[in-house]
């Protein structure tokens, strides 16, 4: 049996993204397991073996075969890896310095992430069918979050905690990036200078055009929700690269 870290999840979600640029920043063998959120056959998150191992029901979810060892949240499982490899660049070692990266991380789960629940679901996962109020209630969390990041955190600096790009930026980028016009076209980020700065700086961070190929084969969703079709071949397109680059 390999002994791969195996990550379970799809290049579509972007929880899994964050994770998925990191380890091919990073350049560690892994393992892709295609496993889809929501779902109750055997490759999903409702499955009763998936939910044995990972009770939260959700992607991403990391495991290591050697050890048996098993870790949900893609925050927890980036710095989990952080540790384990010392990657300090992305979860720096200084106290200080990483507790500005906890600070963004804890930050981000009602604010930068809603960018997900307002603009993305309602368009690609039409089943869920969410109310108007839940919408505008991530809207304006979403909004508030960019409002702060543009003030604030990238006024000050060039990446959200400092001069160097940490897991904070990979995963703020990958809710705020699926937005622009290049992928599903669905924010105006033009008046936010800051952000618009951000952006491009995050676009050059290795791993970013790999990790994002899913989305550029979604293309701009701004007009119509895609077919389930063309969502599930944007994933495969995305997870072949991924196996490409990793095997
Ligand atoms: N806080 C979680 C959020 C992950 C998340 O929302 N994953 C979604 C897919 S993008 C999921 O697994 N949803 C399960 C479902 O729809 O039942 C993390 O950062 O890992």
């Amino acid at each position: 049996m390999s002994s791969l870290l195996k990550i379970y999840g799809v290049p579509m979600s972007q929880a899994c993204r964050s994770l998925i640029w990191l380890v091919l920043n990073k350049k560690m063998p892994f393992e892709l397991v295609l496993t889809m959120p929501g779902s109750k056959q055997e490759n999903g998150t409702r499955h009763p073996t998936y939910l044995e191992k990972f009770p939260n029901a959700t992607i991403p979810a990391l495991e290591d075969p050697s050890t048996g060892f098993l870790l949900s949240e893609s925050h927890a499982i980036m710095c989990y890896l952080c540790n384990k490899f010392e990657w300090f660049d992305f979860y720096p070692k200084d106290n200080e310095k990483r507790a500005k990266v906890d600070d963004f991380l804890h930050y981000h789960h009602r604010k930068v992430k809603e960018a997900s629940l307002a603009y993305f679901a309602p368009k690609v996962r039409t089943d869920l069918n969410l109310p108007e109020i839940l919408i505008g209630n991530a809207e304006k969390s979403f909004k508030d979050s960019l409002n702060a990041l543009n003030t604030n955190w990238l006024e000050k600096n060039r990446f959200i905690t400092g001069d160097q790009v940490t897991l904070a930026d990979l995963a703020a980028y990958v809710e705020i990036g699926q937005l622009r016009d290049c992928y599903t076209n669905l924010y105006d980020f033009s008046p936010l200078k800051n952000i618009e700065r951000w952006i491009e700086d995050m676009t050059n961070v290795e791993g970013h055009d790999d990790a994002h190929l899913v989305l550029k084969e979604l293309g701009d969703i701004s007009e119509n929700p895609p077919s389930m079709e063309n969502i599930a071949k944007a994933n495969i397109t995305g997870f072949k690269r991924i196996l490409e680059l990793t095997s």
